[in-house]
């Protein structure tokens, strides 16, 4: 055990934080705009982030004001499954007290942005009234458990659902904090079945106990991310989970599941020692022993990673400090068996759920909507966060958020398609036709104006950057090529930018440091090829790089594999040659 001098300052706050409380509930009552650190830390577990405009911080400055404080609220929704009057209630509750958007993660769920500090408990208390929670939707302790978001309705699809909500169940919070203080003590019982999807099992989140028997006093070192998806499909990105859980489905049963470890993509951009790092295979467990195996190696992170500082106490770091063996050894010790080797694993896509496709034989299906960035809004004439609204509360549908920033609307009778899609594009919706190959791959964080990190623009650059891409890209025969984009404001790697054909990193204002040379299907990461490369100049500076990948590809060939197989030095020998 560490002493409290070696502790980074934020593992104080936690043990001194009475399991979550702080004094969050006296500062809501005190007034002010916002919350002091001690809380600010706490308050993360709650799902709420402290932020401020970023885009009033100077003039407000020049007047001697203090910042426009605004919270984020992150909520928890497993595997991104809403049903209608849940997503409708979030709709409401965005108009309330938001900024009148909902933003779609790349962990399937929705933030919140821009509500006051005064309305954070009604907030919240909405959200719940929703029956969702926000506890675990940020903190260190495991966040939003991600899962393959194609709905299906075939019998191993729900065994699946069941491992997972179990584990969400086993890792959730178990503090009463949450409802002290948001919900006035009440404990709300997340545990019935809705009747009207009876498939989006809800879990209970609190059993009102008043310690954790998981977490103790500490929590975790730093945030956990679990990520479920079937062998084959990589939509979900699994390999970037600190715990990557693969479903093997073998005659129509759920044979078992490999788990990888160690997976994240944080780095700090001035610290050649943090790193992106993908998650390694590491067992194969069957259902039986699924729950006591991942719960070993969340206590072994929880026993055994840094305490001290906090850039290197992500499990990733744990395992590379320790050897892979050492981890191993450790999870066997407290599972009390030997660990069977992991399965190999092979990927036929990673391409998102979109478009329309029917269940089997059946005449309903579900309808893959491309979002932009993840954000649902109204904007002149782009309507879609109203046409949204009106198409959930006429067909009610079941919501699957995807973890790459789409939204998913199952159970739509096939003679109700024309009908939803006409409404759709009427009010300015792309469906995934109308597209190209580039846009509908594209992701990019939100940075500015909420994010305190960032140190560039990214959800508000990419648009600029995408129609540049797609005409170079049609210029070379290449329009129909999918390739994944992805941006971020910053090194942290929220929007998974190196494990993408083309990752854009915000390195300093107005400018991005350039990855290439991924593999697609999220087994190998990208490398930095530029560095500082101007917003106006990223697609300019790729050209000779698209226009080697048209004469030389081999067919089929995606850009991430083919950078890789050319050589990122070859490369870049060709751009400065143009430059
Ligand atoms: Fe993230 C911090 C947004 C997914 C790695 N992330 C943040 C914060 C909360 C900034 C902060 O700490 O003050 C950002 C809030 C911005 C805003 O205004 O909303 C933020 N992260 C996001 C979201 C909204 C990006 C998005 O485009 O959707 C995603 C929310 C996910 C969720 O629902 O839980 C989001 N963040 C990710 C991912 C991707 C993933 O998990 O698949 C990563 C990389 C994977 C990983 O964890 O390694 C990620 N976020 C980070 C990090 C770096 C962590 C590290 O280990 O170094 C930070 C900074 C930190 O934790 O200190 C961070
Ligand atoms: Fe903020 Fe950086 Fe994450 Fe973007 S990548 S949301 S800028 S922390």
């Amino acid at each position: 055990m560490l002493s409290n001098e070696k502790l980074s300052k934020v593992e104080v706050i936690k043990l001194e934080g009475n399991q979550l409380r702080g004094t969050i509930a006296e500062s809501l009552n005190d007034g002010t705009p916002n919350f002091e650190e001690e809380n600010i830390q706490q308050l993360k577990f709650h799902g709420v982030y402290q932020q401020d405009d970023r885009d009033l911080r100077k003039q407000l400055r020049k007047e001697g004001k203090e910042r426009h404080y605004m919270m984020m609220i992150r909520a928890r929704i497993p595997g991104g499954i809403l049903n209608a009057d849940q997503y409708l209630q979030f709709d409401d509750i965005s108009e309330r007290y938001g900024n009148q958007t909902m933003r779609i993660t790349t962990r399937q769920t929705f933030q919140l942005h821009g509500v006051l500090k005064g309305d954070l408990k009604a907030t919240i208390k909405a959200i719940n009234d929703a029956l969702v929670t926000t506890l675990g939707g940020c903190g260190d302790q495991v966040r939003n458990t991600i899962a393959c978001a194609m709905p299906r309705r075939e019998p191993y699809a729900q065994t699946v659902r069941e491992d997972l909500m179990g584990l969400v169940d086993r890792f959730a919070a178990k503090t009463h904090a949450y409802h002290e203080i948001w919900l006035d003590g009440e404990k709300v019982d997340l545990a019935t079945e809705d009747p009207e999807t009876p498939k989006v099992s809800q879990s209970s989140i609190a059993s009102g106990a008043s310690e954790e028997p998981l977490y103790g006093r500490a929590y975790l070192p730093r945030k956990f991310k679990i990520g479920f998806t079937y062998e084959g499909d990589n939509c979900a990105d699994v390999y970037s989970n600190d715990l990557g859980i693969v479903a093997h489905v073998e005659d129509g049963e759920v044979a078992g599941y490999t788990l990888l470890i160690g997976g994240g993509m944080g780095r700090t951009a001035s610290d050649e020692n943090t790193y992106p790092r993908l998650a390694s295979p590491f067992a194969f467990v069957t259902r039986a022993q699924l729950a006591y195996t991942c719960e070993a190696i969340v206590t072994v992170q929880r026993d055994f990673g840094n305490r001290e500082n906090r850039k290197f106490a992500r499990m990733k770091y744990l395992i590379d400090t320790m050897g892979l063996d050492w981890f191993k050894k450790q999870v066997e010790e407290r599972v009390g068996f030997l660990l069977t080797p992991p399965r190999p694993l092979v990927w036929q896509s990673f391409e998102d759920h979109l478009g329309w496709h029917l269940h089997g034989d059946s005449s309903q299906g579900f309808l893959g909507l491309f979002i932009a960035n993840g954000r649902i809004k109204d904007e002149g004439d782009y309507k879609l966060k109203s046409v949204l609204r009106e198409i959930v509360r006429e067909y009610r549908p079941t919501i699957h958020l995807t973890t790459q920033q789409n939204l998913i609307l199952e159970g739509i009778a096939e003679s109700d398609r024309p009908a939803v899609e006409k409404r759709l594009r009427e009010a300015g919706l792309p469906l995934v036709d109308d597209l190209s190959a580039l846009r509908k791959n594209a992701m990019a964080c939100p940075a500015m104006p909420t994010c305190g990190l960032a140190i560039a623009e990214s959800e508000r650059a990419l648009p600029t950057v995408l129609p540049q891409l797609e005409g170079l890209l049609a210029r070379y025969g290449l329009a129909d090529e999918p390739i994944a984009v992805r941006m971020t404001g910053c090194a942290n790697g929220c929007a998974r930018p190196y494990i993408s054909d083309i990752g854009f990193v915000g390195r300093v204002l107005g400018k991005y440091d350039v990855f290439l040379g991924a593999s697609s299907l999220g087994t190998r990461l990208n490398e930095r090829f530029l560095e500082q490369v101007p917003l106006e100049e990223l697609a300019v500076v790729l050209e000779p790089v698209i226009a080697r990948y048209a004469s030389d590809k081999h067919p089929g060939e995606r850009l991430g594999d083919f950078c890789h197989r050319v050589g990122l030095e070859t490369l870049r020998e060709v751009v400065s040659v143009s430059r």
